[in-house]
């Protein structure tokens, strides 16, 4: 789980969303997110088969929707705070697939691990207007005393940018998304690139 993670944003794209993961994936990153609020079912389907088989040869994650991941064939679900509880998830997809869990606290972070969670999502670290209901930023303060508490894979997310990616890193988060950051601009793969360097 160390690098760069990728997360789809259909509405902040300038290209689409295959054409960013196509990107994401020649830029070499290791894990890739759909993550879909506004369409409807079908049209989700159809777009998450397309993405499962561009990260053919990489871990393709489905935000919030279990029945959208078993149907593709996702290699796991990232689940929020308000989504279905880990155990009825990990019952419907059975024990290989990953399951990764957004937390905002120590407390959510360490209950996360023990509940059998295979990554955190640790959230938000700065302001960010591309999630409406991310809450307050809790700072890179919140990573450091995460990494005392928990062994699972750290990965950042919530207003990090070029110039804050490197302080992340520092506090111990083993990977980072950056959403906005990157698919707002006209060359991803390259600006993926950058922050990947940063994990030499
Ligand atoms: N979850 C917590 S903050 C966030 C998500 C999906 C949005 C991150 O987007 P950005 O543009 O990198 O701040
Ligand atoms: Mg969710």
């Amino acid at each position: 789980m160390r690098g760069y993670y990728f997360i789809t944003d259909a509405s902040l794209s300038r290209a689409g969303n295959l054409s960013d993961v196509k990107a994401a994936v020649a830029a070499g990153v290791k894990v890739v997110q759909y993550r879909e609020k506004q369409a409807d079912a079908r049209k989700m389907y159809e777009e998450a088969l397309k993405l499962r088989k561009i990260c053919k040869h990489i871990t393709f994650l489905v935000n919030d929707r279990v029945d959208l991941a078993l149907a593709v064939d996702a290699d796991g679900v990232h689940l929020g705070q308000d989504d279905l509880p880990y155990a009825v998830a990990r019952k419907l997809l059975g024990p290989q697939k990953i399951i990764g869990i957004t937390v905002h606290t120590v407390e959510e972070a360490r209950q996360a691990q023990k509940l059998g969670a295979d990554y955190l999502g640790v959230s938000p670290i700065f302001a960010t207007h591309t999630k409406s209901d991310a809450g307050e930023p809790k700072g890179v303060a919140l990573i450091k005393q995460i990494r005392k508490q928990v062994s699972i894979p750290i990965i950042a997310i919530g207003g990090i940018t070029l110039a804050n990616a490197g302080e992340v890193i520092r506090a111990g988060a083993d990977g980072l998304c950056a959403i906005s950051a990157v698919v707002t601009k006209g060359d991803v793969k390259t600006e993926i690139k950058k922050f990947q360097r940063l994990f030499r």
